[in-house]
């Protein structure tokens, strides 16, 4: 499990191009307060992916393959974006 702090965040989830095998790990990923901005871009993972974005008005970007199987996008409180550009799996979006 991830948490970030107060103010405002920038977290990029993404594989490394030297990675054979992508994490089988569950992420989680607590944003914390203030306005986060979160990119997943090819994490290409196994595990289970759960990004909260926590209180504040975050940003949550899917730009590629986050986990595999299931990944959760939770805004929580605050006026939250949530950006599908791709969707691999099974994906659950809570506005909150
Ligand atoms: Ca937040
Ligand atoms: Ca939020």
């Amino acid at each position: 499990m991830i948490s970030l702090g107060s103010g405002d965040d920038q977290f990029t989830i993404e594989a490394t191009s030297d990675v054979a095998n992508p994490t089988s790990e569950d992420v989680t990923l607590n944003a914390g307060p203030g306005a986060d901005t979160v990119d997943i871009n090819d994490a290409t993972m196994t595990g289970v992916l759960v990004v909260n974005g926590e209180s504040g008005g975050d940003t949550i970007n899917m730009n590629g393959p986050g986990a595999v199987s299931s990944s959760t996008l939770n805004g929580d409180d605050g006026d939250d974006v949530i950006n599908l550009n791709e969707v691999t799996g099974t994906v659950t979006v809570n506005g909150g």
